[in-house]
């Protein structure tokens, strides 16, 4: 029983006595917004820098300004198109960084919760997989756009 114990106490102490949290490693830089016209969806870009010394995984994002903004993937289809899908997780290594941009991971947003132009600063909320939040702003910019 003691044993049991402890290994409760222990599952629920060690996620608290872990280095810090994976958002406070990561630093994001270059983060748009491509705005398409007639509400369609619009692509979230930025670049996510890891500082520390073990992966961070990103595995949601969400913002006040989207009712849906989930994690994609474009990738060329054989057909000599592109396709998408979405990703349940985005692993960032050690030391290491991940560009979301065109034509491959992005974020996906949709259904803008209010009307926005080019030069707007939206917010957007990136969920690791140890629960910490790092807040990143975009800035909106027009369909043409390219970096
Ligand atoms: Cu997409």
């Amino acid at each position: 029983m003691i044993g049991r114990t402890l290994l409760l106490t222990l599952a629920i102490l060690l996620p608290l006595s872990s280095e810090a949290a994976q958002a406070d490693h990561i630093k994001a830089s270059n983060a748009w917004i491509r705005l398409l016209p007639a509400n369609l969806p619009a692509g979230g870009y930025v670049t996510l820098q890891n500082q520390g010394s073990s992966a961070a995984t990103l595995v949601s994002v969400h913002s006040t300004a989207y009712a849906s903004a989930m994690l994609h993937q474009s990738s060329a289809s054989e057909a000599g198109g592109s396709t998408m899908r979405m990703l349940d997780r985005l692993a960032i290594p050690a030391q290491g960084q991940v560009a979301l941009a065109p034509a491959g991971y992005h974020l996906m947003l949709e259904q803008a919760t209010h009307p926005l132009t080019p030069g707007d600063k939206i917010d957007i909320t990136l969920d690791f997989s140890d629960g910490s939040h790092l807040p990143v702003q975009f800035t909106v910019r027009p369909a043409n756009a390219s970096e």
